[in-house]
């Protein structure tokens, strides 16, 4: 088997978002693409010769063929092995695991996450390092410098390696270990949780409905809560992964996962609802006629974690990206814990995670994890939510009802506006950066701007910066509003406004957020002009 030195020459735009490298699936395809980006992996790492990889995708359209070039490209490099899921399939957090426990150099995930899939749909890849996490800014940096003064790539001459079974192969001198996608992952679990005690709950008649939405997380769902737990066969739905996740949107919100919800809120619920995403990292939960948003989940999970056994001896400490709601502030101040505040994107997370300062973190995007590894993982939020139930023995509704009467309830939206004008978007982030400077003290649709600024990160452990993290402002009685663009969309730009009260009075904890947020809609329209610039006259998404 020889290898190959193909000459190539810069692709434009191939620089990592809020999590790796998504463009749509004919880009990737396109003569080069990956190659090149695969290259440049190589060269932002200073080489990867003589180191041990995880390779592992969602199983979207283009994942098969997209992993034969890695593994290609990897033997070409002088990797020693690689190890891959079976049928190049790993949830991101179960990659981010099997990185850790095999005690791997870094790993590659192939996936677009929560955007669809299919030949129309979008691809992505992501490098992740030796701590099973997203590599830190300053490797993606090192990788987009390379995209843009890559001359060749190197590729063996090789046919496709048999991924269909556990096993070991070779490709040249690189060995390629080919591992069952979900069992080390389910054994973690295991560790983790009472599985007893959950159970139990299923015996006892608990009913759960978990969507995967025909993505990754089928095959895990099925065996850890049917095989393992004992929910009845079927409480696990659109679990058969679709390479275009069955034609849908795999983003586990209450506009995608509208089916669950319309379950939940029916007359025959289940006791639990929950969806993911496409690559597994995300989570929704409901209960029996209640959404719980990922804000408000992520501090309920830290203000009951210490119910399963993996934290019964204390929280280190809590962290949420800036855009998601205080909820968890609230909870980490009543516990005593220190809680940190990030940029979107959960490679942020990672040197809090490895230095012991925090324990559980979570996202408004429906991402929430623990120490245990270092991607958000759904799978991992429900099962903690099961482990707290089967201790607390009360419905989702009731506990959300005792968190809102302790801590005050953070009512939380987020509206997205997609495929917007990138210039457009652009100039209105760049116009208010400058406006916000006189902005506090002024009032936006009769509510008073406490403060505005743009959000900057100074990681503690490391020292490093990352600024221009979204533009946000503080509202009289505690409302906030923040705006920045998504680092996903592949579509013109994607301006996502997150809007947040908070509200003590317990007389008006039970009221619809789009209601209870009205004021701060309004707010938000006055200091961005979004509308009025766009020309739209309401959010593509809101959750
Ligand atoms: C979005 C979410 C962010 C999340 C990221 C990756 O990023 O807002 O919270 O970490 O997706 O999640 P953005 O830049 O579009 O707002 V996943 O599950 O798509 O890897
Ligand atoms: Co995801």
């Amino acid at each position: 088997m020889s290898i190959e030195t193909v000459a190539t020459q810069p692709i434009p735009g191939q620089k990592p978002g809020t999590s790796g490298l998504r463009k749509q699936t004919r880009v990737f395809m396109g003569p080069h693409f990956l190659e090149n980006y695969v290259q440049a992996i190589w060269t932002g790492l200073g080489g990867a010769a003589g180191t041990t990889l995880v390779l592992g995708g969602d199983g979207r359209y283009f994942n098969d063929r997209a992993a034969q070039v890695v593994l290609r490209m990897a033997a070409a490099e002088g990797v020693s092995k690689v190890i891959v899921g079976q049928d190049a399939i790993l949830s991101t957090p179960a990659a981010s695991h099997l990185i850790r426990s095999r005690g791997a150099d870094g790993g590659i995930i192939l996936s677009a996450s929560h955007n669809p899939g299919g030949h129309d749909g979008d691809f992505g890849l992501k490098y992740n390092g030796a701590n099973g996490g997203p590599a830190p800014e300053s490797v993606t940096e090192k990788i987009f410098a390379a995209t843009k003064t890559i001359t060749e790539y190197r590729i063996l001459a090789a046919i496709d390696v048999d991924l269909s079974t556990p096993g070991t192969h070779r490709m040249g001198d690189m060995e390629v270990e080919v591992v069952d996608p979900v069992a080390d992952y389910a054994d973690l679990m295991e560790t983790l949780f009472d599985f007893d005690a959950i159970r139990a709950l299923f015996a006892g008649g608990f009913t759960i409905c978990f969507d995967a939405m025909h993505a990754v997380t089928g095959p895990y769902a099925k065996a850890i809560f049917e095989d393992r737990l004992g929910a009845p066969a079927g409480s696990v739905v659109n679990g058969t992964p679709s390479p275009d996740f069955g034609g849908g949107h795999p983003d586990p919100n209450p506009i995608w996962a509208k089916d669950l919800v319309d379950r939940m809120m029916g007359p025959d619920a289940p006791d639990f609802g929950a969806a993911s995403d496409g690559d597994g990292d995300r989570n929704m939960i409901m209960g029996r006629g209640i959404y719980v948003t990922p804000s408000d989940s992520l501090a309920a999970l830290a203000a009951n974690a210490t119910l399963a056994p993996a934290y019964a001896g204390g929280l280190k400490g809590l962290a949420r990206s800036m855009p998601t709601s205080g909820a968890v502030d609230r909870v980490a101040e009543a516990l005593g814990l220190d809680c940190y505040e990030t940029p979107t994107g959960w490679k942020f997370f990672g040197n809090l995670l490895d230095a012991g300062k925090i324990t559980l973190c979570g996202e408004e995007s429906a991402g929430t994890s623990s120490d245990h590894v270092r991607e958000k993982d759904g799978v991992w939020a429900v099962l903690l939510w099961l482990n707290i139930l089967a201790q607390k023995k009360q419905p989702v509704a009731e506990l959300m009802a005792e968190h809102w009467a302790k801590f005050g309830r953070n009512y939380y939206t987020r509206h997205d506006y997609e495929a917007v004008d990138t210039g457009i978007a652009d100039t209105m982030v760049a116009e208010m950066r400058v406006r916000m400077r006189d902005m506090p003290g002024r009032k936006a649709a009769g509510l008073r701007i406490e403060s505005a600024d743009e959000f900057a990160y100074h990681d503690p452990v490391d020292g490093s910066v990352a600024e221009k993290q979204g533009l946000r402002f503080g509202l009289e009685g505690g409302g906030r509003v923040v705006v920045r663009l998504s680092g996903t969309g592949t579509v013109g730009a994607t301006v996502r406004v997150y809007l947040e009260r908070l509200e003590t009075d317990p007389g008006k904890l039970h009221e619809d957020p789009q209601e209870a947020l009205a004021p701060i809609v309004a707010a938000a329209e006055a200091i961005t002009g979004l509308k009025q610039r766009t020309g739209r006259t309401a959010p593509d998404v809101i959750t």
